[in-house]
Formats: structure tokens, C-alpha cells, sequence
């Protein structure tokens, strides 16, 4: 008898490594709409979540934004920790403290401090003015950048309390849904402010401009919302010693994930940090990786990982399989390590290559719970960084972390303790293309990645885990000339629209 295709287990044991574009699915029988399919899954063990998706842990992906905009889609922002403890623990309370997806990230300033420059104003257009100095703190009043643009010389440099806005009335609670806070704008026409307040204390800001981006994009749903009613929030930590006190500090401000984040995790480091952290906060689930083995695997499992990272050499950005040689072509390293992980009730993550909603409907069907992006998303509103212009287009810097501008910026302090001073690069710096918000993009995305499930006759995630292994799924790798037919060609010109 003819057959069609070969089941997973067949395909990933002949000696090749394969990524995505390497592999396709063969479709299967049709008996639900896509609105039938439901992507909610686990990210962790005991972190479900209603979306699939995470944002990378890189200094030009995930801070308080970009975490905010994954939660609020129901997926989740793991920060990056290429900055101090305290400024991460900050990104994390940011993200704790508002339930719409707001770009605000104000200044703080106590009353006699001085504004020096316009930076005060970089990532938001009102410096807050509080009886500390920090967030959650007594909310005195505000600074615009258009007032101090206006004041003379000498008084910008004068203490805060000299110019300041009061603030009484520009206040919403931090919990405000995007209803309320339009309501409150369609109510105080004079004012594009909004300051939330929780328990009379400052936490952030919201502007009409905000309001009016978010009420723009698709409906969004409940979010990632923990028991507290805030949104849940990853970090991003090492296996140093210094790293135990940035880990105390993130637990204290409610994190509600550790990715201890590593090109390689199948070390004596990290397995001892595991074990140190599943002893000292047992509550804490924490994500071992990065790994693209069995062997991998099962070192971190047992010593007690709740999630699994999978990828080495498969980023964007990334040089490592050139650079150092080794790694493994992404299909099959997420299946492979999904298959032992599953056994163990570990949830997998499928990190870096992700350049389309095909390859996220592979990830997610060859086994993996969530997928973690970095490249894709770096281009959004979201993510941090401005925008500029090369050759005419609107970009983003979009770089690794292990490239040598980001290991001078921060995460330096990882290689402070080797003997050998001498770096060497495991990525680039470079740009990505503007993409507009992730609020819009993303939703798009899973839709296609929901039309690609039911293709395959798979109404969830756990449905079409189960197809893959009883081997009703089937798969053939594609050679070239397939590779070229499966995408657009032979055409003098054409417009790609995604959605
Ligand atoms: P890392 O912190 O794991 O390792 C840096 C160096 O420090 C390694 O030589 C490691 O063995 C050593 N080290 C770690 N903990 C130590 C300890 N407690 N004592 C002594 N030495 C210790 O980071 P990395 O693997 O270089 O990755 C840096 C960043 O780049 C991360 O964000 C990572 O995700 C990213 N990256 C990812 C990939 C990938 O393919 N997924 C590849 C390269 C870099
Ligand atoms: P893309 O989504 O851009 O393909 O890949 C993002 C992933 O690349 C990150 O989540 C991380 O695992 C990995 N990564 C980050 N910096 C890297 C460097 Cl310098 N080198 C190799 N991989 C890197």
C-alpha cells in the first residue's frame, strides 16, 4: 500500500538536523471551524496561558511595554537582565502595575530634584513628581515636556517643586479597564494625562494618545491576569552568585517566572541554581534552557526545571552554530526534546526562527507548548528602542545578546569572572523592518496559526500533540525546488499583505 508521508518519530531518527522550513505537515480531515480551535496551553508547569506566545529576553524585545502588550494578548514577557536588579525589578512592578497595555514608562522624581535634560522625558512625554522620588510612592504632581521646553534657562534647572503641575484631579486607579480610562478622556477634554494610583500612591501613566492606539487594534481578552488581578511577568536571570540577589529582589516584586537564560543550560551552574532555587522559593516555577537534546533535557529535568527553553544556533541574530559548531537545525530539536519533556509533564518552549505563523504552527504542533520570539517582534511599537530610518525605511535596532555591543552594555558582568578577557560574538546587531503594534500583528498571527491547526484536524494543543506522536500526523521534508514552489515565485512583482 502507497503511504503518505512519515510519522514524526521516522522522520527526526535518519541523522539530519532540520529546521522548519526543512519540514511540512501533510494535511488531515476538517470537522471544526477555526474558531473551534483553542490554542490555551502552559507555559511552565504551573503558569497556563491563554495565547502560546512570549517575548525574548533581550534588551531590544522585552521591557515594560513589550511584557505588558504579551500579557495582555494572554501570552507573557520574559525581561531581559541585561540591566540592574533594581532597574529590573522596576520593569516587573511596571508591568504589575496597569491592566491596559499602555507604552508609558514616566520618569520619577521627588520634589527637590532637579531635570537636567530631555532624557527625563525619553520614554514618556510626563516626568511624575512623588514624595520619594520612585514609583508607588505619594503622587505631588507632574512635569510636561512641552512646559519645560518653555521655561527660562535657569528655572529648568531649578528643583522640580518650583514649576510643577499639581495633580489632584488627573488621577484613574491602576485597575482601570480601557473603557474607563476613555471615559475619563472623553470627560476631561483639557487633559491628555492620566495618572494611576494605587492605594494613593503613583504607579504610571496613561495619555490619550495611548487610549485612543489600543482602542484601535483588535478586542483583547482577559490577558494573563494572576489571582491579584495584575499581569503576570517573567525575568530573565544568570547563574552567577550576584544573581541570587537579583533573584530575591524579583521575587519580592511578585515575578511570577525565572528563565535562567544560557546558550547552553546543560551546566554545573545551572543545574546548582535550579536546585538552589527550587529550595529556597518552591512556589517559583523556573525555565532551565537553552537545550536542544535528550541528554540536555534530562539533566535539567531532573534537577527540576518546571519549563524547558529549546534552541542553540537557531536565533536571527544568532552566529553560534558558526562560531562555535554546535547547536541543532530547530524542528528537530524542539521535537526531540519535547518527546522526553512531555514524558515528564515539563512543558517545552520553542526559541528563536521564527519568522512566520507556519513556523509557529510547526513549533507548536512538533511538540512545544509556546513559542519565544525575539526577532519577530523586535520591530513593533512595543519593544524598546526608537525608530529610525535606513535607506528610506523605518526601522528598529534588533541585536543578540551575546553580540558584542550587548555584552559591552550589560550582560558583561557574565564574563567578568573568566579568566579569558578576550570576547568573542555569538550574534550581531542589526535592524528590523517597522512592524506597528504587536496588538494588531500578533492577533492576526494566531488566527493564521489556528487555520493551520485545523488543517491538520487538530481543535488544541494537546489534540494535535497527540496526533503527532500516535504518527496520524505526517510530515515529509521538502526539498529545494519545493522549498521555492511553497513560497511566491514567478512573478515580475508583488505585494505580500499578511492580514
Ligand atoms: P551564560 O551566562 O550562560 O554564559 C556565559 C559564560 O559564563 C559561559 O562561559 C558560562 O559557562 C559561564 N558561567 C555561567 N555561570 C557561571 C558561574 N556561576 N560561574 C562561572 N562561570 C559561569 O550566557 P551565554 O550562553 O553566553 O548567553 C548570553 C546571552 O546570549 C543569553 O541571553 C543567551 O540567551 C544568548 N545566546 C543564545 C544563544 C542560543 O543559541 N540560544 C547562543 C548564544 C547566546
Ligand atoms: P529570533 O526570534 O530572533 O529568531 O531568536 C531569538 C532568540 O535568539 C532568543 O530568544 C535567544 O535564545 C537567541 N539569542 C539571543 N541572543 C543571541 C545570540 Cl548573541 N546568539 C545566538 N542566539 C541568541
Amino acid at each position: 500500500m502507497e503511504e503518505d508521508g512519515f510519522a514524526a518519530t521516522k522522520l527526526f531518527n535518519r541523522g539530519y538536523s532540520y529546521t522548519y522550513d526543512d519540514v511540512i505537515f501533510l494535511p488531515d480531515y476538517i470537522d471544526f471551524s477555526t474558531d473551534d480551535v483553542s490554542l490555551s496551553t502552559r507555559l511552565t508547569r504551573r503558569v497556563p496561558l491563554l495565547s502560546p506566545v512570549l517575548s525574548s529576553p533581550m534588551d531590544t524585545v522585552t521591557e515594560g511595554a513589550m511584557a505588558a502588550a504579551m500579557a495582555s494578548l494572554g501570552g507573557l514577557g520574559i525581561v531581559h537582565s541585561n540591566l540592574s536588579a533594581v532597574d529590573q525589578v522596576s520593569v516587573v512592578r511596571s508591568v504589575k502595575s496597569r491592566r491596559v497595555p499602555i507604552l508609558s514608562a514616566p520618569t520619577f522624581r521627588a520634589p527637590s530634584d532637579r531635570i537636567h535634560s530631555l532624557d527625563d522625558f525619553d520614554s514618556c512625554p510626563y516626568v511624575l513628581v512623588t514624595q520619594s522620588g520612585s514609583a508607588s510612592s505619594q503622587l505631588l504632581g507632574y512635569v510636561s515636556r512641552s512646559n519645560w521646553l518653555q521655561l527660562d534657562d535657569h528655572k529648568k534647572d531649578a528643583p522640580i517643586d518650583g514649576f510643577m503641575n499639581g495633580s489632584n484631579d488627573l488621577v484613574v486607579p491602576w485597575d482601570s479597564s480601557l473603557t474607563q480610562m476613555d471615559s475619563y478622556f472623553q470627560e476631561k477634554k483639557e487633559s491628555d494625562l492620566a495618572v494611576l494610583v494605587k492605594e494613593e500612591e503613583a504607579v504610571d501613566v496613561v495619555t490619550r494618545e495611548d487610549v485612543e492606539r489600543v482602542k484601535a487594534c483588535p478586542r483583547l481578552g482577559a490577558g494573563t491576569v494572576g489571582s491579584d488581578g495584575a499581569w503576570k511577568v517573567g525575568a530573565a536571570m544568570g547563574t552567577r552568585e550576584s544573581d541570587k540577589e537579583r533573584l530575591q529582589h524579583l521575587v519580592k516584586a511578585g515575578v511570577d517566572v525565572v528563565v535562567l537564560d544560557s546558550s547552553q543550560g546543560n551546566s554545573i551552574y545551572q543545574i546548582e541554581m535550579i536546585k538552589y532555587i527550587k529550595k529556597l522559593y518552591p512556589d517559583l516555577d523556573v525555565v532551565g534552557g537553552n537545550v536542544v537534546t535528550v541528554s540536555q533535557a534530562q539533566n535539567l529535568i531532573q534537577a527540576g526545571v518546571d519549563g524547558l527553553r529549546v534552541g542553540m544556533g537557531s536565533g536571527s541574530i544568532c552566529t553560534t552554530q558558526e562560531v562555535c559548531a554546535v547547536g541543532r537545525g530547530q524542528a528537530t530539536a524542539v521535537y526531540k526534546v519535547a518527546t522526553i519533556a512531555s514524558q515528564n509533564d515539563v512543558p517545552v518552549i520553542a526559541d528563536g526562527g521564527i519568522s512566520n505563523s507556519g513556523h509557529i504552527v510547526k513549533a507548536l504542533v512538533l511538540g512545544a507548548s509556546t513559542v519565544m520570539m525575539g526577532g519577530f517582534l523586535a520591530g513593533s511599537t512595543e519593544a524598546p528602542g526608537a525608530y529610525e530610518y535606513q535607506n528610506g525605511r523605518r526601522v528598529k535596532k534588533y541585536r543578540g545578546m551575546g553580540s558584542l555591543e550587548a555584552m559591552t552594555k550589560g550582560s558583561d558582568a557574565r564574563y567578568l569572572g573568566d579568566t579569558a578577557k578576550l570576547k568573542i560574538a555569538q550574534g550581531v546587531v542589526g535592524a528590523v523592518s517597522d512592524k506597528g503594534s504587536v496588538l494588531k500583528f500578533v492577533p492576526y498571527t494566531l488566527q493564521a496559526v489556528k487555520q493551520g491547526f485545523q488543517d491538520l484536524g487538530a481543535s488544541s494543543m494537546q489534540t494535535a500533540h497527540d496526533l503527532l506522536r500516535q504518527g496520524v500526523l505526517r510530515l515529509e521534508v521538502r526539498t529545494g525546488a519545493a522549498q521555492i514552489e511553497g513560497s511566491v515565485h514567478g512573478l515580475v512583482s508583488y505585494e505580500k499583505k499578511p492580514f
